[in-house]
């Protein structure tokens, strides 16, 4: 037997290679393939819906695995590049990363709410002044990276992104691929949702509180839910403040903003107010939150607000009964919240129920306006789509996509066919089933999320890989899937081994950010003005000169970096001094970076073409510490190198 590329199974040898070969991708044995996936089916379902939820169990045969139909090599040569920028989620490893799509070769990591010691990221003062002042978690969990607009089209400013561990927000610059800015949201646990206002600019930055915690959190109301509440937050992307908050009933799990500006939308899983599993599947019915952000701001400037943690944030209330918000009843525990690109229509998926929920942002006008009092009326349609809907991705041409989570599909369905449906018309809205391996979360569309949606491509985001690539240990990679989706059928592409947990993707046309990222740093850059600013105070040109200023225990070391020099090979210090180290790229050559780390201080930091970076640290241990480059810059790259003596 051989698979699509012609390899032979039989290849295979050594330890394990009976199983591999049972399970090998591309396996024409339909038999095996079939009850591989609905053991996944029975395990997903469990994991999802518990005991409690066996009543979803029945219908679980899927037919084969999709196979590939051209792979990502016939779309992207070596030395090509791709059409699309693919911005990926981290999830837990809480960086993002740089794909390229179609070829889906992961290009950089961008360390946002973890330490990376490839670039210092935690170590250098530039890096540390990103973050809010006070001690530093180690890491986060970043699911939701989503890009700035303006009119609804992505503009290439920024990319923002949740830390569900650690309640914050950060912004990434785009143009430097560097993380700007990191804010703590107070008020709240577990940021989670996360989407950017769409028209007429990002403007707001809006984010969910996942988990209800007491408001103050100070340990008073510890047995005593009822008492716990979430927030909706908006910020502002431009300043990272927080501009207001609103005050919800249940919780918030995903968010998106309208197509107008006037509405953001969040699903909420827990209408119960409960606080474990039985608890939060024990309604029908949860809902999603329609904002009114017009409203809201009235609120704010008319001074109907009060604060809680922090007296610069102003909180409205939003629970049942207020005129700033709409609660749409949702079938059960809700999670996705999609806007369609057409500007008309907000998705929610079901979750625990089979179905989406299409609500209609024109009659969430007219209900605003007072025409019509049961939220319910907005709903245009509720379409059965299978087990465990997630997540939509839009088309452009009226289709959406939805994850299947425990069916282990992407369907994909007509959305006003859906709701012709709705409506009591005898017509069929699903357009085709696939089979994606295994287990959805999110998926993602080109341009899917702006009004540009053209159709030609969808991530499917899998949480489970199993047995599609070789065995790595019990930590099994996600698989995220490439389907080509410009035709009448949706087409898988191409697998792509991803390291845990990308939760969501975005694809970005590579023409619109190709003239926005920098080859090389601009001298004049905010990121490290800082540091300039204070070697002009030591009387030091960071571009040329060499020297060690002493400031009674304070000691700072400038030196150039240029290939393959530093230009100092040694410098001294007194044991108990704090010592800061100023280093300069002075290459203004692309692709030509330095780093400078300090043998046994656990000092790293890259210094890319034309930049600035600097480290502090307490020189605590006698000796002669060296200090070499670590990016291969030159022939004599590990001759680059230089000693710190301590003098004891
Ligand atoms: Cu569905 Cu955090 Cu967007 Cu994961 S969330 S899948
Ligand atoms: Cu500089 Cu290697
Ligand atoms: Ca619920």
């Amino acid at each position: 037997m051989t698979d699509d590329k012609g390899h032979s199974k039989d290849d295979v040898t050594g330890p394990g290679a009976e199983d591999v070969k049972r399970q090998a991708v591309g396996t024409e044995d339909e038999k095996w393939t079939v009850s591989r996936r609905k053991f996944l089916g029975l395990a997903g379902a469990a994991g999802v819906v518990g005991a409690s939820g066996g009543a979803l169990l029945g219908g679980l045969a899927t037919p084969g695995t999709a196979r590939a139909a051209k792979m990502p090599e016939d779309y992207v040569a070596p030395g090509q590049l791709d059409e699309y920028y693919g911005i990926w989620s981290g999830g837990h490893s809480a960086e993002i990363r740089l794909f390229g799509v179609p070829s889906m070769r992961e290009f950089v990591r961008v360390p946002v709410f973890q330490d990376d010691f490839t670039i210092g990221w935690g170590i250098t003062n530039e890096s540390k002044r990103v973050f809010p002042k006070g001690p530093r978690p180690v890491g986060g969990d970043l699911h939701h990276p989503h890009m700035s607009m303006t009119n609804a089209q992505y503009d290439g400013r920024y990319i923002f992104a949740n830390d569900k561990a650690n309640t914050r927000v950060a912004r990434i610059r785009v143009d430097v691929m560097r993380t700007d800015k990191i804010i703590h949201i107070p008020n709240a646990q577990d940021i989670h949702g996360l989407r950017v206002q769409r028209v007429p600019r990002t403007g707001y930055v809006f984010c969910n509180s996942e988990c209800r915690v007491p408001h103050p959190n100070d340990g008073r109301d510890l047995n005593n839910p009822k008492k716990y509440s979430a927030v909706f937050t908006a910020i502002d992307g431009d300043t990272m403040k927080i501009a207001w908050q609103v005050l919800v009933d249940g919780n918030l799990d995903n968010t998106d903003a309208d197509y107008s500006g006037k509405y953001a939308a969040a699903t909420c899983y827990n209408s119960e107010d409960g606080v474990n599993l039985a608890q939060f599947i024990r309604n029908e019915r949860d809902w999603t939150v329609i904002f009114n952000i017009p409203r809201i701001e009235k609120a704010v400037k008319d001074g109907h607000y009060f604060t809680i943690e922090d007296p610069n944030v102003p909180v409205v209330d939003g629970r049942h009964g207020s005129d700033l918000t709409m609660y749409v009843p949702t079938p059960k525990n809700p999670h996705g919240c999609n806007a369609t690109p057409d500007g008309k229509y907000v998705i929610a998926g079901g979750k625990l129920s089979p179905t989406a929920t299409v609500i209609s942002w024109e009659k969430v006008d007219q209900y605003f306006a007072g025409k019509f009092k049961n939220p319910m009326d907005a709903v245009v349609a509720q379409p059965e789509l299978g087990l465990g809907p997630l997540h939509t991705a839009y088309d452009g041409r009226g289709n959406a996509y939805t994850t299947l989570f425990i069916d282990s599909q992407v369907v994909k369905w007509n959305i006003e066919d859906a709701i012709r449906h709705y409506n009591g018309k005898k017509v069929d809205y699903i357009r085709q089933k696939l089979d994606v391996a295994y287990q959805p979360g999110h998926n993602h569309s080109s341009l899917g999320e702006t009004r540009d949606a053209n159709g030609k491509w969808l991530v499917s985001l899998n949480k489970f890989s199993k047995d599609r690539f070789l065995p790595v240990g019990p930590l099994h990679p996600d698989n995220d899937q490439l389907i080509d989706i410009s035709g009448p059928k949706m087409r898988l592409v191409a697998d792509a081994p991803v390291y845990s947990e990308p939760h969501d993707c975005l694809l970005i046309p590579a023409k619109i950010l190709i003239p926005k990222i920098k080859r090389v740093w601009d001298r004049n850059d905010p990121f490290f003005a800082e540091t300039v600013a204070m070697a002009r105070r030591d009387g030091v040109n960071p571009v040329s000169d060499n020297k060690v200023i002493r400031d009674g225990r304070k000691v700072r070391v400038y030196m150039t970096a240029q290939a393959p020099v530093f230009g100092l090979d040694q410098f001294e210090v007194n044991k108990g001094d704090e010592v800061t180290v100023v280093v300069t790229n002075i290459n203004n050559i692309q692709d030509l970076t330095h780093g400078w780390c300090l043998s046994d201080y656990g000092v790293n930091m890259e210094i890319s073409p034309q930049e600035t970076a600097s480290v502090t640290f307490m020189a605590d241990k006698a000796g002669v510490y060296w200090y070499y480059c670590t990016f291969f810059c030159h022939a004599l790259h590990l001759e680059m190198r230089g000693r710190m003596l301590v003098k004891a």
